[in-house]
């Protein structure tokens, strides 16, 4: 695997998952893998999960690991060509990118949506210069539009605690008080559509995300309506997509909080969410409290989410 942004790039879904069943049984399995190997690890934006389990999922590979956060000790960077950089950058992006390379042997690279351009994000300019002038395979830490390790780690969480062959799994959007980027919800929509669930995405109206996401899942404008039935329950912020609000906070409805009364209409539903999360925005203490309360657990698959992907980047070289 060359650069890992979507579902597709993990080939048959089903057969990923059970490969990371197995290295989760079995973490250290491959721990020769990765000897001598470097996985760099690039940071424009904070992280907790991102940092901590793909640096355990590379060592589990043997491999060694270097951090790189860009905004602490590094130069600052330029990112559009043709700029006069007489401003406080002091190093262009194309440079940087292949001096990155020269020391490593693969690059994750975390770059959140900017909200600046819309263009600019959805062309995930700042991903695809790695992909393009780095010359080691590339995966996604949540770059501007996608979050896939994130989403592969739902997955195989869905896949952990489900009961039903296919269950049914609802995402929310939920308030928070700042825009969030829709990388979460698009990366989740692409698995689940890929999976063997019965998809639904409730927002509010304005909330629609991108169609090359969003697909034949069902959206519904009506959360009570979504959750009725359901099996597991995806909360998650993001702020509009569509223009002319894009990156825009369009409702901080608080009605849309995930309480133990919305709980209360699905079937007996798992709750999840990727972290970090605002309680009693997204979801109110009881319910992130509860024995349904998958995220930490689903944060732990975040480890093998990412080995599954280091290991098949480690057997392209
Ligand atoms: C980020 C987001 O919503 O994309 C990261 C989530 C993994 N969340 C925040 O910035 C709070
Ligand atoms: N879920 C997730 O990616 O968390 P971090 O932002 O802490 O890495």
């Amino acid at each position: 695997m060359r650069t890992y942004t979507t579902a597709k790039d993990l080939g048959n879904l089903e057969q990923a998952v059970q490969e990371a069943l197995s290295i989760k049984r079995n973490r250290f399995a491959f721990k020769h893998l990765g000897e001598n190997k470097t996985c760099l690890m690039v940071f424009f934006n904070n992280s907790l999960r991102t940092r901590l389990s793909t640096q355990k999922a590379a060592m589990n590979l043997g491999m060694n690991t270097i951090v790189l956060d860009v905004n602490q000790g590094a130069w600052k960077l330029e990112t559009e060509r043709g700029v006069i950089m007489d401003g406080d950058k002091s190093e262009h992006l194309l440079e940087a990118i292949p001096v990155m390379g020269q020391f490593c042997d693969i690059i994750g690279v975390r770059s959140f949506a900017r909200f600046e351009s819309k263009k600019f994000d959805y062309e995930e300019t700042i991903l695809n210069q790695f992909i393009k002038y780095s010359g080691r395979p590339v995966f996604s830490m949540e770059s501007a539009t996608v979050h896939p390790l994130q989403a592969f780690a739902d997955l195989i969480t869905i896949e952990e605690y489900k009961k039903t062959k296919r269950p049914k799994v609802v995402m929310t959007w939920a308030p928070h008080p700042k825009a969030l980027p829709q990388a979460v919800p698009n990366s989740f929509a692409d698995f689940m559509n890929e999976a063997d669930v019965d998809f639904v995405i409730a927002q509010p109206k304005g909330y629609e995300l991108d169609e090359k996401f969003v697909r034949n899942a069902k959206v519904t404008y009506n959360q009570d309506e979504a959750l009725e039935g359901a099996d597991f329950v995806y909360a998650k912020n993001w702020s509009a997509y569509k223009d002319p609000n894009y990156g825009q906070i369009l409702s901080k409805d608080m009605s849309w909080t995930v309480d133990t009364k919305k709980m209360a209409l699905t079937n007996n539903a798992y709750f999840m969410h990727c972290l970090p999360v605002r309680r009693n925005m997204i979801v109110t203490d009881d319910v992130i409290e509860s024995a349904q309360s998958l995220v930490i657990p689903e944060a732990g698959n975040r480890e093998i989410s990412a080995q599954v992907v280091i290991k098949r980047m480690l057997e392209s070289l």
